[in-house]
C-alpha cells in the first residue's frame, strides 16, 4: 500500500510503499478513504516534538472497516470509523477516569507514536475508532477528526456562554471550525483575527462577526474597543507566539484564555496582568470520544459545514509547502482514491 511516513532525515514527508499491517487483538483494519492534512503533521515531520523517521503520518483519517481482530465487539465489518489522534489510552488511570483520557500518561497518538491515516489502509484500537454518523460526508468528517474536535472542545474549555465575545486567534484548518462551532453551536460573538486576508475572508464567510488583520493593526487594542473592556475568552490557534501575547492582551479581566495551537516558541505572561485581572490561561488537546461524537453530530446535522477540498496522496508533500506558506484555505484533505495525473 501507499503511505506518507516522516523521511528519514526528519525533514519533511514522502510517499512510500508498505505492506498492509495484520490485525491483532482488539484492532481493526480500516479502508483508508479521506485523511485532512493537519499543521500537526508538519510539526512531526519536522520532528519538533521528537524524531520519527518512517512513521505513517496522519490523525484526520476516515475510512471503512474491512477486518476486525476476534476478540472486537465495538466495531464491524463496513462500519466507517475516525482515525484521531487520540489513539488509544489506557483506560484505568486517574485521566482515563475522569473525562480527560487524551492527558493519559501512555496514550498513542495517531501519526505521531503510532502509523496514521495517511496510507491505502490503517489499524485502530476498535474501542477508540468513533464511528461517522449516517449524513456526515466522509471528506467532510476527515476535517472534523482533529480540527473539529479540537476547537469544539476548547471553545468549551473557553467557559464562553451564549451571547458573549470570543476571539479566535489563527483562521486556518482549525480556526475556521472554530469560528463555526463558537458561532453556530454556542452562539457566541465571534472576532477572527489572522494575517492573511484570504483567511480572514473565509472567517468571515463562516460566521465571524468582525475580523481583523494583525499584521496591519493592534489586534488586542480593537478587540477592547469593540468589546467595550476585552473578549470574555480568546482559543489560539495561529502559530505564533505574537498571536499568544495578543490573545492575553486582549481577553477582559476574568477571561479566559485557551492555547491550541502548537508552535515551538515561549510566550510571555505578565505576572501582574494574570494576578490582578484575573486571567486564566489553559492548554486544550485535542478532545475525547465523546467530544469527537458531539462533534460529528453537529456537522451531520450541517450547523458546522467544514471547508475541504480533496487532492491525491501524491500531492501531499506540495500540500505541506502549501501549508507552510499560509495558501489553504480550510482543510486540503487526501483522497486514497484520487490520483494525481502526474509522475513523481
Ligand atoms: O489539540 C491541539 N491542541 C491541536 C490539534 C490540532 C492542531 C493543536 N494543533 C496545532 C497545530 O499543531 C498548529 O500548531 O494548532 C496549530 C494550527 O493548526 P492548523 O489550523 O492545522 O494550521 P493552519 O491551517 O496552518 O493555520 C494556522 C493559521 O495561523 C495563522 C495563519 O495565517 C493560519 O491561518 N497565523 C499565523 I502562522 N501567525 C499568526 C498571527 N501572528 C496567525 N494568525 C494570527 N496572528
Ligand atoms: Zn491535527
Amino acid at each position: 500500500m501507499k503511505a506518507a511516513v516522516v523521511n528519514q532525515a526528519c525533514t519533511g514527508v514522502e510517499v512510500v510503499e508498505k505492506d498492509i499491517p495484520e490485525v491483532g487483538a482488539g484492532e481493526a483494519l480500516v479502508e483508508v478513504e479521506y485523511c485532512g492534512v493537519c499543521h500537526t503533521d508538519l510539526h512531526v515531520a519536522a520532528g519538533d516534538y521528537g524524531k520519527q523517521p518512517g512513521r505513517i503520518l496522519g490523525h484526520e483519517g476516515i475510512g471503512v472497516v474491512k477486518e476486525v481482530a476476534p476478540d472486537v465487539t465495538s466495531l464491524k465489518v463496513g462500519d466507517r470509523v475516525s482515525i484521531a489522534w487520540l489513539f488509544e489510552s489506557c483506560g484505568h488511570c486517574e485521566y482515563c477516569n475522569s473525562g480527560r483520557e487524551t492527558l493519559c500518561r501512555t496514550v498513542k497518538n495517531a501519526g505521531y507514536t503510532v502509523d496514521g491515516g495517511m496510507a491505502e489502509y490503517c489499524l485502530v484500537t476498535a474501542d477508540y475508532a468513533v464511528k461517522v454518523p449516517e449524513g456526515l460526508d466522509p471528506a467532510q468528517a476527515s476535517s472534523i477528526t482533529c480540527a473539529g474536535v479540537t476547537t469544539y472542545k476548547a471553545t468549551k474549555v473557553s467557559g464562553v456562554r451564549a451571547g458573549q465575545w470570543i476571539a479566535m486567534y489563527g483562521a486556518g484548518g482549525l480556526g475556521n471550525l472554530a469560528v463555526q462551532y463558537a458561532a453556530k453551536v454556542f452562539n457566541a460573538r465571534v472576532i477572527a483575527i489572522d494575517i492573511n486576508d484570504d483567511k480572514l475572508a473565509l472567517a468571515k464567510e463562516v460566521g465571524a462577526e468582525v475580523t481583523i488583520n494583525a499584521a496591519n493593526e493592534n489586534a488586542a487594542e480593537r478587540i477592547k474597543e469593540i468589546t467595550d473592556g476585552g473578549a470574555h475568552a480568546a482559543v489560539v490557534t495561529a502559530v505564533s507566539k505574537d498571536a499568544f501575547n495578543s490573545a492575553i492582551d486582549c481577553v477582559r479581566a476574568g477571561g479566559r484564555v485557551v492555547a491550541v495551537g502548537l508552535p515551538v516558541e515561549t510566550m510571555d505572561l505578565s505576572i501582574p496582568r494574570t494576578v490582578l485581572d484575573g486571567i486564566e490561561v489553559v492548554g486544550s488537546l485535542v478532545g475525547t470520544r465523546q467530544d469527537l461524537a458531539e462533534a460529528f453530530d453537529f456537522g451531520a446535522r450541517g450547523l458546522v459545514v467544514p471547508v475541504v477540498q480533496t487532492r491525491a496522496l501524491d500531492e501531499v508533500g506540495d500540500i505541506f509547502e502549501e501549508m507552510y506558506a499560509g495558501k489553504i484555505q480550510g482543510r486540503m484533505v487526501l483522497d486514497m482514491k484520487k490520483s494525481c495525473g502526474h509522475n513523481h
